[in-house]
């Protein structure tokens, strides 16, 4: 029993977040470089507060990131020494296809994650590829605002032809959106969409995911032609939303919060769009233009695997009183008082990992893969910049515990493991370096600060042995 003798042990990373040489290599700004640290970066992910280059008052971390660009081979080098069988990163669109619209892509783009994921072959390692991560050219943004136009699909279509051919025999997993319902939390991160005075959102919103659900099934589409071994996922920020109380109404406002997030999964893993959302959407006055053609491709393009980030479960509650409780930034929830929370305020809820596994298998009965988990917390490093962090092996163990018991117990398939933030990087959410995830450490504080130095913490040993012994050991 245990998982599968060929299980996908790794960790997670994001181009934005840990690359840097943001003008480098021909690279075009995008979207994610012009999010900056501090109290106007909600507002501007969120879409609301317009911030389309850098100006001289904010700081943007993801300029230099950690300055994984130039570090990768030493970087890798450190994942295969904990014995990685996948590293899940991801493509910056503006370095394929700077402006995003061109018709030939840029070749020192194309080269650059060649050499990555030869770099990852070399040690045995298979890469997992986020195919956009939260990045959008900005010159798409600005001359065709981003995904709430239909255009957008032809442009992806050109970058997925580019990849796929190019990297054909190098990588097999592919993602096409990351975390595809963060377009309805942070629309300006997660689809470069920013609001125009009194428009109506959410039919933008609606309208920008339906071109990226296409998208992402003509992305299925071409991989499958380009070789028939490449597997296609769909990526869903996950977490079920629990009832607050065993109250009817509390039931079905979680139902309810639920779908929000199913939606997206619902249409590319069963390929069409589920009967709630569209009375959802003639209930609100949403019309999306959705074209006979479109409707073909989603029932033909189905997803091979489902993939998720899971950090935290949620709440939900009918009641006006209880809701005036509710906490937090990109994904407000319900505070639940049987769990702890991390020093971000997100809760720790190892068993409601096992409960996601059951209700996504249950719901499409596709393959499953984590591909996002972890902790977010301050580490103190001692004088040799040692991070004793046993609060991160602590909150792995019990979610590696869960995952197991959701296979050997309930029978879920599960293809692999990565964790989040395997290298200290830049967080998505509050641009923090301080938010650490990492197995190693990185010297670099919140305002750009220290030597970039890499230091292994006490969970990177720890790790190394979970792999080892595939997940028996921990
Ligand atoms: P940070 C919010 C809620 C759930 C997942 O997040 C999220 C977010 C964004 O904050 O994003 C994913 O860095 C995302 C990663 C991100 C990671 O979770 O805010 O896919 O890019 O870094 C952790 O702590």
């Amino acid at each position: 029993m245990g998982f599968r003798e060929d299980f996908l042990w790794g960790g997670a990373t994001a181009a934005n977040q840990c690359e840097g040489g943001y003008n480098e290599g021909g690279r075009g700004l995008a979207n994610v470089d012009v999010v900056p640290i501090g109290k106007d970066r909600f507002p501007i992910i969120a879409g609301e507060m317009k911030m389309f280059d850098f100006d001289d008052e904010h700081f943007y971390p993801a300029k230099e990131a950690i300055n994984m660009y130039h570090t990768f081979k030493e970087d890798i080098k450190l994942f295969a020494e904990m014995g990685f069988k996948t590293y899940r990163c991801s493509i910056a669109w503006s370095r394929i296809f700077p402006k995003g619209d061109e018709d030939t892509p840029n070749e020192e783009g194309l080269k650059y994650y060649e050499e990555l994921f030869k770099e990852c072959k070399k040690y045995g390692i298979e890469p997992l590829v986020t195919i956009t991560h939260f990045d959008c050219p900005m010159h798409l943004i600005k001359t065709y605002g981003a995904w709430r136009s239909r255009k957008m699909i032809g442009f992806y279509e050109n970058l997925c032809n580019a990849i796929f051919n190019r990297y054909k025999g190098l990588v097999k997993y592919w993602l096409t959106f990351n975390e595809i319902n963060m377009i309805l939390h942070a629309p300006f991160m997660g689809a470069g969409i920013c609001f125009e005075d009194g428009e109506n959102k959410e039919q933008v919103k609606y309208q920008a995911a339906h071109h990226e659900l296409v998208a992402s099934a003509l992305a299925t589409k071409i991989a499958h032609e380009v070789d028939p071994d490449m597997m296609v996922g769909c990526m869903l920020a996950a977490g079920d939303t629990y009832p607050y109380t065993c109250k009817p109404e509390d039931v079905l406002e979680a139902m309810n919060k639920n779908r929000e997030n199913y939606f997206f999964i619902d249409v590319q893993s069963r390929g069409k769009y589920p009967a709630y959302a569209l009375k959802e959407m003639e209930r609100k006055g949403i019309k999306i233009d959705i074209t006979e053609d479109d409707k073909e491709l989603l029932k033909n393009n189905t997803v091979d695997f489902i993939s998720f980030s899971y950090y935290s479960s949620r709440c939900a509650s009918a009641d006006p009183e209880v809701n005036k409780l509710t906490e937090g930034n990109v994904f407000a929830s319900l505070k639940n008082p049987h769990l702890k929370a991390s020093e971000w305020g997100w809760q720790i809820d190892p068993l409601g990992l096992r409960i996601t596994l059951n209700t996504i298998y249950d719901r499409y009965q596709k393959p499953l893969f984590i591909v996002e988990n972890g902790l977010g917390a301050v580490d103190v490093p001692d004088e040799n910049g040692y991070v004793e962090d046993d609060y991160r092996i602590q909150y792995l163990k019990e979610h590696i515990l869960a995952m197991k018991d959701a296979v050997d117990l309930d029978g879920v398939d599960l293809l692999g493991y990565t964790t989040w933030g395997c290298i200290d990087l830049v967080s998505a959410g509050t641009g923090e370096m301080k938010k650490r995830y990492g197995f190693i450490y990185v010297d670099r504080d919140n305002e750009g600060k220290g030597t970039l130095k890499r230091t292994k913490k006490k969970s990177f040993d720890w790790y190394k042995k979970v792999i080892a012994s595939n997940g028996e050991d921990l």
